[in-house]
């Protein structure tokens, strides 16, 4: 019988994706657009945040955010109900956003004026650290009741963020989460990984986050 052959597609979805990507960056770069990729896996508190966060900097940065969702639209109203600009992607069971999704969201966007653009990206640790899509700052939260573990079970996302958010602090106390490793953990796998401690529930941390996350969005294309 003859052999089966099997093709790598893969490489190819990947490659194709980076090229759209990397087109997708350089346009929203001249029109000075600033988009940043939020990943997490699902309930590690993304939503709050990107509430608790745009209230912080909502009166010096103009910002939109796209919510992705295998099959709802929760988000999306929870920020429109906090008079937020939000759209919401369905992806149909995708378990990520890729350039493509992006793009299609954007030009469902009122995108003119907005200095901020933020994907809330569908929830897991596995395929959204595998699709660029073509934002300038990749950020990832890891809450506390989720273990300190992660950085080792999920290396590429540790690996493809610009900064990792540790979140739910307020829980630190009732947990054996292990702060100093995730740090040195994270830190082996992204030596340039910033990295926040924060609770979106009691405030702690979150002016730090939004102060830096504020200048660079303003100094972006400067
Ligand atoms: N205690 C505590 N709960 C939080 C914090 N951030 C989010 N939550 C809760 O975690 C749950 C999931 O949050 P959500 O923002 O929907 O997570 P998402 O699925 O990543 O968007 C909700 O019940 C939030 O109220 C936090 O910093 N501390
Ligand atoms: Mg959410």
């Amino acid at each position: 019988m003859d052999e089966v052959r099997l093709i790598e597609v893969k490489e190819d979805i990947l490659s194709d994706n980076k090229a759209q990507a990397d087109g997708l960056r350089i346009s929203l770069k001249a029109e000075k657009s600033f988009l940043m990729n939020l990943m997490s896996s699902p309930g590690a508190g993304k939503t709050t945040l990107l509430m608790k966060s745009i209230a912080k900097i909502k009166d010096d940065v103009k910002v939109g955010v796209m919510e992705a969702d295998i099959d709802s639209k929760v988000d999306a109203e929870k920020l429109v109900a906090q008079g937020i600009s939000a759209i919401q992607l369905r992806t149909g069971g995708f378990c990520h956003l890729d350039a493509n999704m992006v793009t299609k969201g954007l030009e469902a966007m009122d995108v003119k004026g907005l200095d901020l653009i933020i994907i809330e990206n569908v929830g897991n640790l596995v395929c959204p650290a595998e699709f660029d899509t073509g934002a300038v700052l990749n950020v990832m939260l890891l809450s506390v009741p989720e273990g300190d573990d992660k950085p080792l079970k999920y290396p590429l996302m540790f690996t493809v963020c610009d900064v990792l958010i540790v979140t739910k602090m307020d829980y630190l106390s009732l947990s054996d989460f292990d702060l100093n490793a995730v740090r040195e953990r994270a830190k082996k796998l992204n030596p340039n990984i910033k990295i926040f401690e924060v609770s979106a529930k009691t405030g702690e941390g979150l002016d730090d986050w939004t102060d830096w996350l504020k200048n660079e969005v303003t100094t972006f294309g400067k």
